[in-house]
């Protein structure tokens, strides 16, 4: 691995989050790609952060910090993912279900939306059913459900049937993702999609604009 990208996995590890910053700007002017800097650098770091709270090595403020950190990266490498110009190529709502405090995987995948045309509006994380509701009524062509825990995962069943309850259902696409959601999940609550990370979402959902 090149030497800046395990530099940029241990501060991410040890969630050191103006070691990241400097870190991942000098990766950036020295060129390195911005994909390979998040998916061989970041990504790792983080998925080794729960692997270790797995063990009992980390605890919650670990696994908080390091998630600091990892935000702090993908905020300079957002203006290189979100790409400007294209043509609005639809309105999506998205947040992460009611109960979850996850965003980082959120985060990603609405940039990666963002970068696919996509006009967004982000509700943030522990999103009721109700939140999800008002916000297709201000307008939505699609709307998009993160969850991470196993726990959690239901909130996304309870979402889409108070989607159907109020009536709304017919005018969006619904897309699900999550580390626990799978495809055959989505089928099973009525989803329109599942995507098992960013890039694919933003796939997925020029694909169900289409
Ligand atoms: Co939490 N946590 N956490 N955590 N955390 C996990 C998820 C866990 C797997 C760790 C572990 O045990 N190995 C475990 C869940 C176990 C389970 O239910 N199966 C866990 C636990 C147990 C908990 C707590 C319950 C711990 C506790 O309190 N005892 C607690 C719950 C709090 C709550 O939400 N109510 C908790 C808390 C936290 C922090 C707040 C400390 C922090 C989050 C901070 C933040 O997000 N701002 C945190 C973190 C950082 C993690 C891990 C380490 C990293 C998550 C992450 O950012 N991944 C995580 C372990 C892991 O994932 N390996 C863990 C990186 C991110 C890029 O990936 O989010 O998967 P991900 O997103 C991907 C795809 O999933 C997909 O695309 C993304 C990008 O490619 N995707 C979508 C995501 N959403 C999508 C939506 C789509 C499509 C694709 O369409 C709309």
């Amino acid at each position: 691995m090149d030497a800046i990208l395990t530099e940029i996995y241990e501060a991410v590890l040890n969630g050191q989050m103006e070691e990241t910053t400097a870190l991942v700007k000098n990766a950036i002017d020295a060129g390195l790609d911005p994909e390979t800097i998040l998916n061989k650098g970041m990504i790792l770091a983080i998925t080794e952060v729960g692997r270790l709270f797995e063990e009992g090595e980390y605890f919650v403020p670990e696994m908080l910090i390091a998630a600091r950190a990892m935000q702090a990266g993908l905020g300079l490498l957002r203006p290189y993912l979100v790409k400007s110009g294209v043509k609005p190529a639809g309105r999506v709502v998205i947040g992460t279900v009611k109960g979850d405090l996850h965003d980082v995987g959120k985060n990603l995948v609405a940039m990666m939306l963002e970068g696919a045309g996509f006009e967004i509006n982000d509700l943030g994380t522990d999103v009721s059913p109700k939140q999800f509701v008002a916000a297709i009524q201000d307008g939505a062509d699609i709307v998009g459900f993160s969850a991470l825990l196993t726990t959690t995962m239901p909130a996304m069943e309870l979402t889409i049937r108070a989607i159907e309850a109020a009536g709304l259902r017919d005018q969006v696409k619904i897309i699900i993702g999550g580390a626990p959601v799978t495809t055959e999940y989505a089928a099973q609550v009525g989803a329109d999609g599942y995507a098992p990370d960013a890039g694919q979402a933003a796939t997925l959902a020029l694909s169900l604009m289409s």
